[in-house]
């Protein structure tokens, strides 16, 4: 297997894996848009098991999609797996990903079939999770500060400073923010929301998955993030509890797509199968990630969020995860919002 790391996207390191693939049997490119931990377990296991080759390169899902819109004319990736799913469909209504229908797709949850289906069969759902707080217990306990219950609770004066979310013209996860503040309030006030939660934030990070590790390692008192991400967090030792809002809050359906032009595409559709099992989806809890698995086969870890205690706005996947109106709103939110003073 094949690493390109997030962090460092030059270097490349080779694990050995070799002892136990029968024979090679190709190769396949994967962008990785998951956290580290799962898309390595996915590149071990899945080496081991089918001897092909699989190199990973880990991309948050902002990010990915910029690659893969470079890419256009000569495609190096095959398959794209995860992220948040409105760059994928961005991906599908830009033609840059194939139209694939797996026959696994009844065995699929309805959100990962209506994903499927709004992007004519470009991209698949494969897990879901919602939107919300992460906070760190011991800051918030030694700044004498009450856990943030809705998205009002975010605007108290006393946390300037205090909160760290993703800027959304790199993040799926920010964006899905913006998107769901805006189905949520109706845009004007969205906006003047956004202008005001800036005066709290202490920074905008590059990807989606910084603040609430941020909030782990005490560099962050709270974070906008999905929840799944935290009980990972907290497995590593870290004082970090979740919340969604009390108002209503919106979710990724975490996506995968085939690369339009894939240089190796029966391998491609090979691990997208492989992708969609009970099986392989089940990894992601192994490897400390709790997204909601799309296959509804698949055990779910009892640390996954559980949905019906959250109350959830009616997403429009097929609005926001359009080029034009995903465009729209990252612009007005760097003129409108990322270039005040704070
Ligand atoms: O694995 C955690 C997770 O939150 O990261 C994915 C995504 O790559 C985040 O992308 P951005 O950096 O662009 O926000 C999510 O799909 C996933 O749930």
């Amino acid at each position: 297997m094949k690493v390109q790391s997030m962090k460092n996207s030059v270097v490349f390191a080779t694990l050995a894996v070799g002892a136990c693939v029968a024979s090679a049997q190709g190769q396949v490119n994967v962008i990785c848009s998951v956290q580290a931990e799962w898309c390595n377990m996915i590149g071990t296991v899945y080496t081991r098991t089918t001897g092909t080759r699989i190199n990973i390169a880990m991309k948050g899902s902002g990010e990915a999609l910029a690659q893969i819109i470079a890419e256009r004319e000569n495609p190096k990736t095959d398959i794209w797996f995860g992220g948040t799913g409105d760059p994928h469909l961005q991906a599908a209504e830009q033609n840059l990903t194939l139209e694939y229908k797996s026959p696994s797709l009844p065995q699929l949850h309805a959100w990962a079939r209506q994903q499927a289906a709004q992007s004519s069969y470009k991209t698949v759902g494969i897990y879901s999770g919602p939107l919300g707080f992460g906070y760190n217990t011991e800051l918030l306990a030694k700044k004498k500060l009450p856990v943030p219950k809705s998205w009002n609770d975010l605007l108290a004066a006393n946390l300037k400073g205090e909160i760290q979310v993703a800027n959304p013209a790199s993040s799926g996860t920010a964006y899905t923010m913006v998107a769901t503040l805006v189905q949520l309030m109706g845009e004007d006030k969205a906006f003047d929301y956004l202008k005001k939660l800036h005066k709290n934030i202490s920074q905008y990070t590059r990807s989606g998955t910084g603040p609430i590790k941020a909030v782990a390692r005490g560099e962050s008192t709270i974070s906008i993030s999905f929840v799944h991400d935290g009980p990972g967090e907290k497995l590593n030792g870290f004082p970090v509890e979740t919340v969604t809002p009390s108002d209503g809050t919106g979710a990724e359906i975490g996506s995968m797509s085939i690369i339009k032009g894939a240089r190796n595409l029966e391998a491609a559709k090979k691990f997208y199968e492989w992708a969609l099992t009970p099986s392989a989806q089940e990894m992601a809890a192994a490897a400390k990630q709790f997204q909601l698995p799309s296959n509804q086969s698949a055990k779910n870890d009892a640390r996954i969020p559980d949905f019906k205690k959250i109350k959830f706005i009616n997403y429009d996947y097929a609005r926001y995860g359009a080029s034009a109106e995903r465009s729209r709103l990252i612009a007005k939110w760097e003129k409108e919002v990322n270039s005040l003073p704070r």
